[in-house]
């Protein structure tokens, strides 16, 4: 008789995100990323998109119902003994803002990583600044750590353009100030570096964390899967500043495939611990 090797049962991760359908960022990639961090991935889609190839790319963007994100998170949060830790997305909506904030308030999961992605493409600029401000008064004070990228850290810190480290770190602060007590502000290539450098700040270590640079080109998807690699090693018991470590380096490992769109995307499964 063989006997079967002991398993121990993975944390629990939930993805409050948009559905991508090339599977090249959103929740797609934060299921890949959990996967391959070895956590056990669960989601709630809050809008689907479907990039235009007749259009650059552009976003179709349909939201979902905001009672239908609700029963997901209720689904989810039912069916798990608990969640470790929760990664927010694209939400797109402030109905899907609103229904998020109530379950953040009802549940009360023990890590909350918000990647504020703002503007999609193909959005109207109008709508879109709405949302913004909901994203920023009701989700953003629940976060216990966020991830913006230079775009994001201005509008989140109420800065001009970020063209410096220097500028770069106040914004970290400023973050900081508005209550998330972890801030991982992103330039990736951005600052002309030579390197894919991002700020930490907990309120007391203010680290500037660098790699190296995979190209000079945005890429599809990596904001996705750095945020999800945060959440995944959260729920595993590393320190914030540990998690954004991992996290940069899941990303560099990850970068590489190339499609028909004009920028390379990720897949995670090239990550190797
Ligand atoms: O990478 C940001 C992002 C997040 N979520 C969804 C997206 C995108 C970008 O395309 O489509 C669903």
């Amino acid at each position: 008789m063989t006997t079967s090797p002991k398993r121990i049962a993975p944390p629990i991760v939930l993805a409050i995100a948009g559905s991508e359908a090339s599977g090249g960022a959103g929740a797609q990639t934060d299921l890949k990323t959990f996967h391959q961090l070895g956590v056990f991935g669960c989601t709630a889609l809050t809008c689907i998109v479907s990039m235009d190839p007749r259009a650059g790319w552009d976003h179709r963007f349909v939201p979902v119902d905001p009672e239908v994100i609700h029963d997901q998170i209720e689904a989810c949060a039912s069916v798990h003994a608990a969640i470790d830790a929760v990664k927010i997305g694209m939400l797109g909506t402030a109905p899907a803002i609103d229904v998020v904030d109530a379950a953040l308030e009802e549940y009360a999961f023990p890590d909350v990583v918000l990647d504020p992605v703002l503007i999609c493409k193909g959005q109207e600029f109008a709508s879109a600044r709405a949302v913004d401000d909901a994203l920023r008064e009701r989700i953003l004070p629940r976060a216990t750590m966020v991830t913006p990228n230079l775009f994001e850290s201005a509008t989140l810190a109420g800065m001009e353009e970020i063209t410096s480290v220097a500028r770069l770190k106040d914004a970290a602060r400023r973050i900081h100030e508005r209550g998330v007590p972890n801030v991982l502000a992103k330039a990736g290539p951005s600052l002309g570096t030579g390197t894919a450098l991002d700020v930490f700040y907990d309120g007391e270590n203010l680290e500037v964390l660098e790699v190296p640079a995979v190209g000079a080109e945005r890429v599809h998807g990596a904001g996705c899967t750095l945020a999800a690699a945060v959440t995944a090693e959260l729920a595993k018991g590393a320190t914030p500043l540990q998690a954004a470590v991992t996290a940069k380096d899941v990303v560099s490992a990850s970068i590489g495939m190339r499609g028909n769109i004009p920028f390379p995307y990720v897949y995670q499964g090239w990550y190797q611990a």
